[in-house]
């Protein structure tokens, strides 16, 4: 292994990597060295896709995560079921070299199948980290909508932190959407400021924002449709001539600081009568910083449900690891159905297989191409 130290000047870089490559070297190709150390033994696929997790993590817990899965977390677990499916199986199959058909098993097979229940939860609970795995990794959007001078971009300064919006209390302010990444409870957010959606506007550059606005409503994963006392009835007219298809919504009431105890009751009955689960509602004021953490807490909720993922969970984090999971939990499921002790070892050996293919043991190139591609060269 050669190491050059040299000054960090583009021009200097590109000028060395020309002449090294004119003499023969070549530049790696993406997620060499983590695919050769998987090649090598040295980890397993599962440690292997962490690398690439780890590279793009945006907050600190999904950095955490991400090395938490490298340094085997996760794999320790899968290898543990695959022991506990291995001896299940070796006592099957003892008895159908054994025995003759018609005995009765001389191995505890209830006892077994319990075990292989408590297999069978802790790979639903897992397979169920997925939907907060996907968002470590690829980030949830939750988009900003609502009347114009509600309070959306007064909101978005407030989250982002900085004032990136323009505020004003000239109603149609905001006519483009903005973006900015938020960290929310260690969840990577894309959080999106759009122009206030208003019915009867002529102006057509409102109008193309307005139209913005309800295409990146049907790109979210959350919509704050944010209010206030003034356009309250208003609002809800217009939400729901929109007929929008997303079901992750959450009614931002902003402006609590100006409104009397009965806007509030009167609030509270409107949405009790459309039955809007009280998830879905919060009542806020961004001026005077009221209630955002409720507001907080309610969006995480929407995002990953009421599931309590603990500091200690493992997670699932790319698509093939929750497949290859939902695979080998569908063969245990028949395993554990089934009272032919052959047809029990064959859906053993087909979760074994799976397993090994979880763990990269057994692979077919195509595989690690996915794995690999979107790695950044260097790594
Ligand atoms: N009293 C009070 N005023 C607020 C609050 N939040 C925002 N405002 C004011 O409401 C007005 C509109 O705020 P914006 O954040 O620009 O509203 P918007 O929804 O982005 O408006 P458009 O961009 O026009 O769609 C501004 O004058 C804000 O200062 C609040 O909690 N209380
Ligand atoms: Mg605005």
């Amino acid at each position: 292994m050669v190491e050059f130290q040299v000054h960090g000047n583009t021009i200097i870089l590109n000028r060395i990597l020309s002449l090294l490559i004119s003499k023969g070297a070549r530049i790696a190709e993406p997620g060499e060295f983590t695919k050769r150390a998987f090649l090598n033994g040295k980890i397993d696929l599962v440690q292997a896709e962490s690398v690439a997790n780890l590279i793009h993590s945006t907050t600190n817990f999904a950095t955490k995560k991400s090395l938490e899965n490298l340094s085997g977390g996760f794999s320790k677990k899968i290898f543990e079921w695959k022991k506990i499916i291995t001896k299940f199986l070796a006592e099957v199959e003892a008895n159908l070299d054994f025995y003759d058909k018609d005995d009765l098993p001389i191995f505890d097979l209830p006892e077994n199948k319990k075990i292989l229940e408590e297999v069978l939860e802790e790979i639903e609970k897992t397979i169920s980290t997925y939907k907060i795995g996907k968002i470590l990794e690829q980030g949830a959007k939750v988009v900003l909508a609502g009347l114009p001078n509600s309070g959306k971009s007064s909101l978005f300064n407030f989250f982002v932190g900085k004032e990136k919006a323009i505020v004003t209390n000239i109603p149609g302010t905001t006519r483009d959407t903005i973006e900015s990444k938020i960290d929310l409870f260690g969840l990577p957010i894309i959080l999106v400021d759009t122009a206030g959606i208003n019915e009867n506007s002529s102006d057509p550059i409102e109008n193309f924002g307005i139209a913005k606005s309800k295409e990146e409503i049907s790109f979210s994963d959350v919509v704050l449709w944010v209010l206030d006392q003034e356009n309250f009835l208003d609002s809800m007219k217009i939400f729901e001539t929109l007929k929008l298809s997303i079901k992750n919504f959450i009614f931002v009431i902003n402006k609590i600081d100006n409104e009397d105890f009965s806007f509030k009751k009167d609030v509270e009955k409107f949405f009790e009568e459309k039955k809007f689960s009280k998830n879905s509602i919060s009542l806020i004021s961004v001026k005077f910083q009221k209630n955002i953490e409720d507001l907080k807490r309610k969006i995480y909720e929407k995002l990953i449900g009421e599931d309590k993922i603990s500091e200690e969970s493992i997670i699932v984090s790319t698509e093939r690891q929750k497949e290859k999971l939902f695979e080998i939990f569908s063969s245990l499921n028949l395993a554990k159905k089934e009272k032919n002790l052959e047809l029990i070892a064959e859906n053993l050996k087909i979760a074994l297989d799976e397993i090994s293919e979880l763990l990269g043991e057994k692979f077919k190139p195509d595989i690690l191409d996915s794995v690999f591609h979107n790695f950044c060269i260097g790594k």
